[in-house]
């Protein structure tokens, strides 16, 4: 392997992500489903058929998340996440032929997914729960480290920056630097800007029109963007009708050197970043 090969590969457990291209993460949620009544088996047959299909659509990573922390999101016990999380890890490590992501800010979790295969750790809260930091370190996985203040239940409730893209890379940076104090090495870390969170619409504006300035931190970027509500602020959008608005910011996330794009709509953003990657190969 050459030294650039080896600056372009992120090793994720018993895989290798190519960070030289643009990825697509696929989101699956394994949040409870209330209105289903088909029990444990059908609730995770009908996961594995999920990641499956995103697989077969070319997403190269898969985000399993047992807690919901879209804004307003009340946290879940650790047993809870767990009990959730850990089964559908094991069944796409067994069945499938990729990355696995735990969107994940507990220990416990940390730990146990890496066990069962996960190959990356994805942590909205950057690793800033109570023994975090050391579960992460202990994996040997990498890890992406969000920006958020406060928590989902109330960071919506008036956030506020003097030049958010400033302040975000100013937390980014502190968040790599506590990893790295722990035995995480900054080659293992991703950083995303964590869009929607504790972030009102012109913040999220300007964060994404200025997302290049991150990339002084040295480190690959991670945007998740799909289905949220800046797009339908943006738009005036239900959460039904923002395909077109996320596709616009997928391509421009990737023109703006975004390695991976964690998205529901993963068909159409792969054709988004294949298309990109056409021109960009050309003479
Ligand atoms: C994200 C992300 C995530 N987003 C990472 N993990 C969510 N690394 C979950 C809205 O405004 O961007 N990066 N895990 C989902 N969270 C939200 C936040 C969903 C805001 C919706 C909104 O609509």
């Amino acid at each position: 392997m050459t030294s650039v090969q080896s600056l372009t590969r992120l090793p994720c457990g018993n895989r290798v992500l190519d960070l030289a291209q643009t990825h697509v993460m696929g989101i699956l949620n394994v949040t409870p489903d209330s209105f289903s009544d088909g029990g444990r088996f059908s609730q995770l047959d009908a996961a594995l058929r999920h990641a499956e299909a995103m697989v077969l659509a070319g997403a190269t990573l898969i985000d399993v998340g047992g807690e919901s922390t879209r804004p307003g999101a009340r946290a879940v016990s650790p047993l809870e996440e767990l009990e959730r999380v850990a089964p559908i890890v094991e069944l796409i490590n067994r069945e499938l032929d990729v990355i696995i992501s735990v969107d994940t800010s507990t220990p416990a979790v940390m730990r146990e997914t890496a066990r069962l295969g996960a190959g990356l750790i994805n942590d909205v809260r950057s690793l800033r729960r109570d023994g975090a930091l050391d579960a992460a370190a202990a994996t040997g996985l990498p890890v992406c480290l969000m920006h958020m203040l406060g928590e989902p239940g109330d960071m919506q409730d008036n956030p506020q920056y003097q030049d958010v893209t400033r302040e975000v890379a100013e937390f980014l940076a502190e968040r790599m630097d506590q990893c790295v104090q722990a035995g995480i090495p900054a080659e293992r870390i991703i950083l995303d800007p964590g869009f929607g969170f504790a972030k009102t619409l012109q913040h999220n504006l300007s964060l994404f029109k200025h997302m290049e300035a991150l990339h002084a931190l040295g480190r690959p970027l991670l945007v998740g963007v799909s289905r949220k509500s800046m797009i339908g602020h943006a738009l005036n959008r239900p959460v039904g009708e923002r395909l077109h608005g996320g596709l616009a910011l997928a391509a421009l996330a990737s023109v703006k050197g975004a390695r991976i794009l964690r998205v529901h709509d993963v068909a159409e953003t792969v054709d988004v970043v294949r298309m990109i990657a056409a021109v960009e190969s050309a003479e």
